[in-house]
């Protein structure tokens, strides 16, 4: 079984997250997300609309999602690909060369961004920035 990673904040989940996932599910046979813990994402300056279990709830309903698990710190990649024996890294391509580092431990792929969309963007269009 080939098995995929990819890590994330997936707040107000929209069409351009339901992409990478699909796309990164299409890369091997399960599909394993990291999702950003609240207190992962004050580190990340992220400030986030629904909680942990919240955007967990909303990511495991998605069809091209197998597991999730929770993101807590940025050095927790080379670990989840070895205890979870990951074949596959992918992240948007906004992270491109981000990550190469972890070429020594699975193939990396960096997929193109969907256009237009970001949940920045649907709160400032919501006029709530
Ligand atoms: N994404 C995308 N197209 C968009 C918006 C987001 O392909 N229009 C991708 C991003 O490139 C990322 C994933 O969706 O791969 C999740 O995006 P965010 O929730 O914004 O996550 P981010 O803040 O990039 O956190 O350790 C890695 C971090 O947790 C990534």
């Amino acid at each position: 079984m080939k098995k995929v990673i990819t890590y994330g904040t997936f707040d107000l989940l929209h069409y351009g997250h339901i992409n990478i996932l699909q796309k990164a599910r299409e890369l091997g046979d399960y599909l394993i997300v990291a999702i950003s813990t609240n207190d992962f994402n004050m580190i990340k300056g992220k400030n986030c609309y629904f909680s942990y279990s919240e955007r967990k709830k909303l990511v495991e309903s998605i069809k091209y999602v197998d597991y999730v698990i929770p993101e807590d710190s940025w050095d927790q990649k080379i670990n989840d690909i070895i205890t979870l024996n990951i074949d596959v890294f992918v992240m948007g391509d906004d992270w491109k060369g981000k990550f190469d580092y972890l070429e020594e431990f699975c193939k990396v792929v960096y997929l193109p961004r969907t256009p237009d969309i970001s949940t920045t963007k649907i709160k400032e269009d919501l006029g709530l920035t």
